[in-house]
């Protein structure tokens, strides 16, 4: 049988290559600021608004955004967190946001499966095997998670022409060192598929592929996600193939997050130091 170009897959080959690359060339060859300037475009942030301090993130001024040339629509934003925010964040993926039964495993109420979490989701819990929301399948959102999304939302879209949306529903994803996440596309969210999906990034760092709206589209673009990088999916890139074919050991994890520990961090870095977390929020409906 012949193969057609609509059957060409350019992203299974480039995951695949990434999965087996030595961690030194993935750090080299996956798309940062450092390594690869010329493909992200610098976006001024000319917004001023007080932010609250529970958030944990940096003064506006210091924050820096770009737009990614590669994959229309997709935004990139780093410096908005200090070490503190991080690590609370860190600390509620692992102390607080596990504690329910919409996890991988089911009731985790005490927390007694947290080294074997893969997922939790809040707000609007996701149907993972009809791939469905469901109006009656709800939990509140944290109001933190909610507030922290809708400004840096708030912030982007006021520079940019991204739409503003309303938080509904989060996925934590826990990944261990050898973790993966196929290509898939994020297309559950009934008509709020126009709104933007906001995502971030704690702990140890991966290499994110995205591709086009088919795998057969373009060949996908690999960007490194550092502990407390947050990236934003709204126009063509909100419906794209993306991807985490790998979880790289951060050798400055620790200087970055952990410096002085008291007895909690001990605890969250025990868990964080070989794993990364990754939040996302989505509005569901319109
Ligand atoms: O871990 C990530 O950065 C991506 C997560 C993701 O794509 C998802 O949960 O749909």
């Amino acid at each position: 049988m012949s193969t057609t170009s609509d059957d060409l897959d350019l992203f299974t080959p480039l995951f695949k290559y990434f999965r087996r690359l030595p961690e030194i060339n993935c750090f080299k060859e996956a798309y940062s600021i450092e390594t690869h300037p010329t493909l992200f475009e610098h976006c001024p942030i000319t917004l001023t608004i007080d932010v609250d301090p529970s958030l944990g993130l940096q003064p506006i001024t210091t924050w820096s955004l770009y737009s990614c040339k590669f994959s229309d629509g997709l935004y990139f934003l780093s410096n908005s967190f200090t070490s503190a925010g991080q690590r609370q964040w860190i600390d509620r993926c692992i102390n607080i946001y596990p504690r329910q039964d919409k996890t991988n495993l089911g009731d985790n109420s005490n927390n007694q499966h947290l080294a074997r979490i893969r997922w939790a989701t809040l707000g609007y819990h996701y149907d993972w095997t009809n791939k469905i929301y469901k109006q009656g399948d709800h939990t509140k959102l944290p109001n933190e998670l909610a507030q922290l999304s809708e400004t840096i939302v708030k912030v982007i879209s006021s520079n940019t022409n991204c739409p503003m949306m309303q938080p509904e529903a989060a996925i934590v994803n826990y990944y261990h060192i050898n973790s993966t996440l196929c290509a898939h596309t994020d297309h559950s969210e009934y008509d709020a598929l126009t709104k933007p999906l906001i995502s971030f990034s704690f702990g140890n760092s991966a290499v994110f592929l995205i591709g086009g709206h088919t795998k057969s589209e373009c060949k996908p673009s690999p960007i490194l996600l550092r502990t407390g990088d947050i990236i934003l999916m709204t126009g063509a890139s909100r419906l794209c193939f993306h991807a985490i074919p790998r979880i790289l050991s951060d050798p400055l994890l620790n200087d970055i997050l952990y410096t002085n520990m008291d007895d909690n961090d001990k605890v969250c870095w025990s868990y964080i130091h070989d794993k990364r977390i990754n939040i996302n929020l989505r509005q569901v409906y319109a």
